[in-house]
């Protein structure tokens, strides 16, 4: 299979100037594709081509399947990178970009589908020896009474989780036998409406996790490594807002055996790609809730902890080339941390878009930051508020969280809000520090 030679960033802000950057040190050319207020993106400038895909409203760019497959044939590309967000995992997207002969740079369009619906998934999973969370091992049915049982048998507080949903979205905890069938037909409902699919499925609810995912790469040929895991438990509304690795005070039988697994069911069902496994760990044990399919925003913490640069794993993969290490090549060293910055306001988390008038990146050993931003960028209204992410690394986590505070002290935004208070209150914060904490750790904090 030939080396890409052209690749298109179906993607913007600091994730495309990402791919770029890979693409640059494989010797790859580059086609940016952006809405119109995105033409003076960093990426877009540094590309070796661009092309205006649309009007501003994400439906009319970033998400417009037809216009970007156009851009990538007058382009004469070979690849097309989709980053995450937008279209990463649409599966429909990565058939239509193979389909018009393109390269998409992830996993098989099947692939992405198994996993779409969380309850294949899980099953996929569970039969490939990944630890999964108690529950009705498929769809919910319309027979209430076995319903009724197998909430029963599992044990209340449960949850019931749309099959379509996922990150967050089409879920509902039920506390009681008397909430049940109520709460089942209402979820129905919701993820009819949402997703267009009304099936659901039950787990047992999970009071106090950690979200702790594993960061896998896989080739053409059968080669398949993990790269460690990831503590993503400092979130609010599903936002995660602060990430490191790897997961600290984790038990290691049980980190082990998950990595293996996750390795084993990789090969088991073929997967191509980089790819996440999340987890909920709670009581020295991991459970199985979702796999990510695309390369993730804090995948940075995992490579500076490993020294593997995960998108040009990507790209090589994509290329038909094995993967470059071997699992004995890799090792994990130090902590790594990362903050999301975004603009937005710092008490309401209201996104606040506007004009930087001037930007100061931080930096010194071990520092690193992945951002468009530039003194004089204007973070348009229409898209994710995120604009920088700041990385930081140490031989510990003590240092990687020192480093933290000083980087985004050192780290100035003027013209508009940012939440740079709020990683600042977290990075003190005694449960933080103690790695005391849970999924539900930042609301507890906000709340007093
Ligand atoms: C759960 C759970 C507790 N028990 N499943 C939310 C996002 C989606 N990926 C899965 N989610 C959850 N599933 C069981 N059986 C709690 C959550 C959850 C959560 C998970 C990870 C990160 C943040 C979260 C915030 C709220 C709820």
């Amino acid at each position: 299979m030939a080396m890409l030679d052209k690749v298109l960033i179906a993607n913007r802000g600091e994730i495309a100037l990402r791919i770029l950057r890979a693409c640059k040190e494989l010797g790859i050319k580059t086609v940016a594709v952006h809405s119109q207020v995105d033409r003076e993106l960093m990426h877009v400038r540094l590309a070796d081509e661009s092309v205006c895909i649309g009007p501003n409203s994400p439906v009319d760019s970033y998400l417009n399947i037809p216009t970007i497959i156009s851009a990538a044939e007058v382009t004469d590309s070979m690849g097309i990178h989709p980053g995450y967000g937008f279209l990463a995992e649409n599966a429909d997207f990565a058939e239509q970009v193979e389909k018009s002969g393109f390269r998409f740079i992830g996993p098989r369009a099947e692939t992405i589908r198994l996993m779409g619906n969380k309850v294949s998934a899980i099953e996929a999973m569970k039969e490939a020896g990944v630890p999964t969370v108690p529950g009705s091992d498929g769809p919910l049915t319309d027979d209430d009474k076995r319903t009724l049982e197998i909430a029963r048998n599992i044990g209340y507080p449960v949850m019931i989780k749309a099959a379509s949903g996922g990150g967050g979205r089409g879920m509902q905890v039920v506390h009681s036998e008397a909430a049940l069938l109520k709460a089942v037909q209402i979820t129905q409902t919701e993820a009819k409406n949402a997703f267009g699919d009304p099936t659901v499925y039950l787990e047992k609810f999970l009071e106090k996790p950690r979200h702790v995912e594993v960061q896998v790469l896989a080739d053409m040929h059968g080669n398949v490594i993990h790269l460690g895991d990831r503590d993503c438990s400092m979130q609010r509304r599903n936002q995660k807002v602060i990430e490191e690795a790897p997961a600290p005070n984790i038990n290691e039988e049980s980190r082990q055996r998950t990595f293996k697994a996750c390795v084993d069911a990789c090969k088991k069902i073929g997967y191509v790609g980089a790819g996440t496994f999340e987890f909920l760990y709670q009581d020295g044990e991991f459970y199985f809730i979702e796999m990510n399919t695309r390369v993730q925003v804090e995948h940075p913490v995992s490579e500076m902890v490993t020294g593997v640069d995960i998108v040009r794993e990507q790209l090589r993969i994509a290329s038909g080339e094995k993967l470059q290490y071997s699992q004995d090549e890799i090792t994990i060293s130090g902590h790594a941390m990362e903050c999301r910055i975004n603009a937005e306001d710092p008490k309401t988390f209201v996104p606040s878009p506007g004009k930087v008038s001037h930007f100061h990146a931080p930096g010194g050993n071990g520092v690193r930051v992945d951002s468009h931003m530039y003194s004089g960028y204007s973070v348009p209204p229409y898209y994710d508020s995120l604009i920088a992410k700041l990385i930081t690394w140490g031989d510990d986590r003590e240092i990687a969280r020192r480093r933290m505070k000083i980087a985004l002290d050192e780290m100035l935004v003027e013209g508009i809000k940012t939440n740079q208070a709020l990683h600042r209150q977290l990075l003190r914060d005694g449960g933080f520090k103690q790695v005391d904490f849970t999924i539900h750790h930042l609301e507890n904090l906000m709340r007093d």
